[in-house]
């Protein structure tokens, strides 16, 4: 049986925030920790060799954009996703569910699963729970999560409630699917803005032992307080020796504020995507490079940050890169805005060890949200 613990190293004294230690069968996760997004088998723009300097420990990937292109097998043959893309560290592949909802037409879904014209060449793909488990099965991440239903903000409380229960019946498909024993599988509590149907939901999925669990269905276009309250009322309800990850958020205010909950883990394609966008993360801020001030600015892009590009380039260089649109642009800011979230999720991590999160990330914790 594969250690797939989570060891509690530190509790906030005034929060519910802690620091861990999650082990994988590639190596361990120091957690809180923020994951990079390599949706198609790579962090889009940068190596694994700038992942690592950057601080990352796992990275995500994603079952459904890789079923479609190029397909589970080739990556099986491969010797799975650690060697076909180079990362030998932890992976986790999300299953799929979430990305058919939010990026395809014409799907439609039933208790079976959900049935979707591919955007790539049109031809008709069913996925179930079974199907999913048996992709994730065959590209060999670490972790890999549950098929679930994650319904829309605002469609109502009797589609989040049937949502929630189809994502809960695929759950137990899923377990029963699944192959292999050297990768956890993460159940997903939905449940929408209400309170009490997450409560139901958490409730279920511990009640399945599973080795890890994610609260899904938040930052999905809702207020911005309602993800606050969301994971304030789930994350305490899931057990304090699992992992726990909040998916899809990854801005300094809800990572802040979700660690100070309880939450361990997270994932978003912010840095990356905005560095497409020409986009610097400094200290909480976003700064357009292009703009006619950077032009001539000598500086590092943050004199304090440790990465690659703030060690070597220019706000001018890169200014001047992104101008003539040449793409080391978007993996100079790529590696830039992944090493700034992970070192704030990092510099968290070390105060709770030192006991000071509460005082130190005041300034992220007591803003009022809006
Ligand atoms: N489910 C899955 N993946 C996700 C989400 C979800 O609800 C979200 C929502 N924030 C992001 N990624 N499977
Ligand atoms: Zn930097």
């Amino acid at each position: 049986m594969n250690d797939f613990s989570f060891e509690l190293q530190a509790q906030c004294p005034d929060t519910g925030a802690r620091a861990g230690v999650f082990h994988t069968p590639h190596g361990i996760v120091e957690t809180p920790r923020f994951m990079p997004v390599g949706t198609l088998a790579n962090v889009k723009t940068v190596t694994p060799a700038h992942l690592k300097d950057a601080g990352a420990q796992m990275v995500l990937s994603n079952t459904y954009h890789l079923h479609l292109q190029p397909g589970e097998d080739i990556v099986a043959q491969a010797g799975g996703l650690h060697k076909f893309m180079a990362w030998p560290g932890p992976i986790l592949t999300d299953s799929g569910g979430f990305q058919v909802f939010s990026l395809s037409d014409l799907r439609s879904i039933t208790d079976e699963g959900v049935k979707f014209r591919s955007p790539r060449d049109g031809r008709m793909i069913n996925i179930t729970p079974e199907k999913s488990i048996e992709i994730q099965n065959a590209l060999g991440a670490d972790v890999i999560m549950a098929f679930d239903e994650c319904a829309p903000p605002g469609v109502g409380r009797d589609a989040v409630e049937q949502a929630m229960d189809r994502t809960y019946g695929w759950l137990k498909r899923c377990i029963s699917a699944n192959q292999r024993q050297d990768q956890a599988l993460f159940g997903i509590v939905q449940g929408g803005e209400y309170l009490d149907l997450r409560a139901e939901a958490a409730r279920q999925l511990v009640d399945l032992d599973l080795p890890g669990y994610a609260i899904g269905g938040v930052s999905v276009g809702e207020a911005p307080e309602i993800i606050d309250q969301v994971v304030k009322h789930t994350a305490p309800l899931l057990p304090d020796n699992k992992l726990r990850y909040l998916m899809g958020v990854g801005s300094y205010r809800e990572m802040a504020r979700a660690i100070g909950h309880g939450i361990d883990v997270f994932d978003c394609v912010i840095p990356t995507r905005l560095a497409r966008h020409g986009c610097a993360l400094v200290d909480g801020e976003r700064w357009n490079l292009k703009n006619a001030r950077f032009r001539e600015d000598f500086e590092m892009i943050d004199q304090g940050c440790p990465c690659y590009t703030c060690q070597n380039f220019s706000r001018a260089y890169i200014s001047h890169l992104l101008r003539s649109q040449e793409l080391l642009a978007y993996t100079l800011l790529s590696i830039h805005n992944i090493t700034e979230l992970i070192h704030f999720t990092q510099r968290i991590r070390q105060s709770i060890l030192n006991g000071t999160f509460r005082q130190d990330f005041a300034r992220w914790l007591d803003e009022p949200i809006h």
